[in-house]
């Protein structure tokens, strides 16, 4: 039963995946203009942040979609097929769930945080222009 049920998933994932995609890449917003200088001090600070996803997700490309608009150049992890990634995301994070934000504080103690749309609340909190 529990073949059947993973098969099952599985193969959906094979015929949705690329539709996933194909949806991300037409619907793709244009990205955010700003100065250079705060385009630079946006590129810093997003280099204590980390975003563990599958690609083929759609709840990543939502938050995908996001950091684009935001014109965010967030490191994107692998967690379905990199398995360091996968046994970190779970150890460290408590979850094996995607999309999962690592951020790291400046003090630097590190925070987890699931769910796409809690993600994008708080990238919209510390990036989009009041
Ligand atoms: N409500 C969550 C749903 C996230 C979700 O269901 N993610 C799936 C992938 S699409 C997942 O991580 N499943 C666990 C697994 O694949 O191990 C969100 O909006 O982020």
């Amino acid at each position: 039963m529990k073949f059947v049920i993973r098969t099952f998933f599985k193969t959906l994932r094979l015929v949705l995946g690329p539709l996933v995609l194909l949806r991300e890449r037409l619907t793709r917003p244009a990205g955010l203009v700003r100065a250079p200088a705060a385009q630079a001090q946006v590129d810093q600070q997003c280099q204590s942040l980390a975003l563990y996803q599958y690609a083929t997700c759609p709840f990543c490309a939502k938050v995908r979609q996001e950091m684009h608009r935001l014109s965010l150049p967030i490191e994107k992890r692998d967690a379905q097929h990199d398995v360091k990634n996968r046994e970190e995301l779970t150890r460290q994070g408590g979850h094996t769930k995607v999309p999962c934000l690592k951020i790291t504080e400046p003090a630097g103690q590190t925070r987890w945080l699931y769910d796409s749309g809690e993600i994008i609340s708080y990238l919209r909190g510390q990036f989009a222009p009041a």
